[in-house]
């Protein structure tokens, strides 16, 4: 049997443990959205703040902020969510913040949610970083640990003890890093008082991106019946021409609820039904989901309805949500990475939430136009390095053909990110930690939690660091010759790199993907012959790296991410020039010389490997 063939049969064989193993965590984490039983209330816009500059920091808590309206208990300034507050002002003791800021707001709550007792009201926080500590009308609601990923609270009992209330929100957040978080930090306290003032610390980070803070995804308020679809797990395959659907659909709020799951195809017409809470939907003549630039008709998603229906002593209820649907496989070879069977090599980037202003704050008009470079450049993936994406990023991954490792920080939130990522269609790898120190329980721990996709780690050149790659399915791989390893000896690259790619596949005959590589150049900076910093240096470290990735590709490497699509703000130092410089282009999201080497080279790749769309045959017309 062909590879493709055999492995096709041992994924139909472990589908259903695959998902039983999806389906053992714990609560649903569906992305809110609208439906006929559901509405959504963004809360994002002009949040009331103030940051506790007190000594210690805590007299938000001592003298219970959240009580009252935080503008009774101080000054506060305008604070826009989501958005990070480091670059809002020109206050540079709150740029360089740590501690305790204070956000709060008043939400006219729709009189119909607070008078329909069987309407669920959950109050949503996209991601907060680090800490956050939430109170409804001076009642704690809930609290979490952890950026980049959302929370939520129920909220309704209490907007309905005294509807003539507004409803007022305050989320306590808190930036500092120790060696407990994730990342992690140290507090630094400097008591020598010849060098330093009063109360001087510093925040150290081990990290190379700046340490933004505050609200960075949406808040919104969205209701569901009391009976409701608590998650759905989707893992899909395909046999011949039938495309399979394996579902399964959890319930809350009612005991038994008659369900009914629906596949429908772009244009709205049912391919599959069935009335079970779990199975398998059969779609004929199935539409795969295909990756950006390998197939004519890329990103095909199905939607899938589930409505539910259930009965207790006081009502009925009725619940519907709809979920994008991609039907596609994943496997790994010793040499090669296969969608739909088919080798696919990832021509692709690393990125960062980050712009200026904004710092991490979630923002469409930038998320928009990072498609659209990504699509002008012909990339056909990244890494979310090194936490993970909002998930209208994700969703527009899976829109677009976007293909994505999604990168975790730590076992807990490894099961927070399974459980929110798990049904992107464009998510074919999960990364448990970059360069990391103890990976082999994450990796173990990810993939009991998610075996329908492979794992990898990110490691650096010296493969002698190998305490995780017996268990990753894929190696990644960051390496930066000729930058931090022989500065200003571009001669190093080919022997270097050739080492590098027969140590780790000598070893572990596993794929391998450069997972980083680049170079920093500040735009403008020119030089001839080459050296470091200026963009004929970025570009020169790029065509020689892409030399041996060209002979290497041949063989085992699956790869390319460029290290890094923008340039990224991190924190002050003598190596970074207001931040890191190896974007290909600025944090502006202007080309540097290197985006148009990377350009050509990507649609070259993808017209060797791929089955380009008409319309993307003349890439300028972006
Ligand atoms: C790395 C890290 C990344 C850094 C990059 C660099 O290996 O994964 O976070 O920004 O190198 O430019 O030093």
């Amino acid at each position: 049997m062909p590879v493709p063939a055999r492995l096709g049969v041992f994924r139909v064989l472990c589908l259903f443990a695959v998902f039983e193993a999806v389906c053992l965590l714990d609560t649903g984490m569906l992305f809110p959205r609208e439906s006929s039983s559901r509405e959504v209330k963004e809360l994002n816009g002009r949040w009331d703040f103030r940051a506790d500059k007190s000594p210690n920091r805590n007299q938000g808590f001592e003298k219970a902020w959240y009580k009252s309206r935080l503008a009774e208990t101080g000054p506060v300034i305008d604070m826009p969510v989501p958005a990070s507050y480091n670059d809002i002002t020109q206050d540079p003791t709150l740029r360089d913040f740590i501690g305790w800021v204070w956000y709060e707001r008043e939400v006219v709550v729709p009189a119909r949610w607070i008078a329909d007792e069987g309407t669920r009201v959950v109050l949503r926080v996209g991601s907060a970083h680090y800490y956050s500590v939430v109170w409804v009308n001076g009642v704690k609601v809930t609290e979490h640990n952890g950026g980049h990923l959302p929370f939520e609270a129920e909220i309704g009992s209490l907007i309905r003890k005294d509807p003539t209330q507004p409803c007022r929100i305050t989320i306590a957040v808190n930036n500092t890093l120790t060696l407990d978080t994730l990342p992690p930090g140290n507090i630094q306290h400097m008591d020598d008082h010849t060098k330093y003032p009063d109360g001087f610390f510093v925040q150290n980070i081990y990290f190379d991106f700046f340490n933004y803070a505050g609200i960075h995804r949406s808040v919104l308020l969205y209701t569901t019946p009391k009976a409701y679809v608590d998650d759905i797990t989707v893992v899909t395959d395909f046999l011949d021409n039938t495309g399979l659907v394996y579902y399964k659909v959890s319930v809350q709020g009612a005991a038994t609820a008659t369900l009914k799951a629906t596949l429908m195809d772009k244009n709205g017409r049912c391919v599959a039904s069935s009335s079970e809470p779990s199975g398998v939907l059969k779609v004929v003549d199935v539409n795969l989901w295909w990756p950006y630039l390998m197939h004519e008709n890329p990103a095909y998603l199905y939607s899938m309805e589930v409505r539910l229906m259930a009965t207790d002593s006081r009502s009925t209820y009725e619940d519907v949500y709809t979920l994008p649907v991609g039907i596609r496989t994943v496997n790994v070879t010793s040499t090669q990475f296969l969608i739909n069977n088919k080798p696919f090599y990832f021509h692709g980037v690393n990125k960062h939430e980050d712009s200026d202003i904004r710092g991490k704050g979630f923002d469409w008009p930038l998320i928009v136009k990072d498609f659209n470079l990504l699509k002008w450049l012909g990339a056909n993936s990244f890494r979310t390095s090194h936490y993970p994406y909002a998930e209208e990023i994700l969703q527009m991954c899976d829109r677009h053909g976007i293909v994505v490792i999604d990168e975790l920080s730590l076992v807990t939130s490894g099961v927070l990110l399974v459980r929110r990522d798990k049904n992107h269609a464009s998510v074919v790898m999960w990364s448990v930690a970059n360069e990391p120190a103890a990976e082999m329980t994450l990796i173990k721990h990810t993939k009991a939690l998610d075996p329908s996709r492979p794992v990898t780690f990110i490691t650096d050149s010296n493969y002698a660091r190998d305490r995780g790659a017996p268990y990753v399915d894929v190696i990644c791989v960051n390496s930066y010759f000729s930058w931090y390893h022989d500065p200003g000896h571009l001669e190093v690259i080919p022997i270097q790199l050739k080492t590098q790619f027969e140590n780790w596949y000598g070893k572990y005959q596993k794929p391998i993907i450069q997972s980083e590589y680049g170079a920093d150049a500040v735009a403008g900076f020119h030089s001839d012959p080459p050296v470091m910093f200026s963009e004929e240096y970025q570009k020169a470290v790029l065509q020689s790296y892409h030399n041996v990735l060209d002979q290497k590709r041949k063989q085992y490497v699956i790869g390319e991410l460029i290290w890094n699509f923008a340039d990224f703000m991190t924190v002050q130092g003598i190596t970074r020039v207001v931040g890191n410089k190896k974007g290909i282009f600025t944090r502006e999201r202007q080309p540097k010389a290197a985006a148009f080497i990377l350009k050509e080279r990507y649609w070259r790749l993808a017209n060797e490997t791929g089955r380009l769309p008409v319309w993307t045959k003349y890439p300028c017309s972006f």
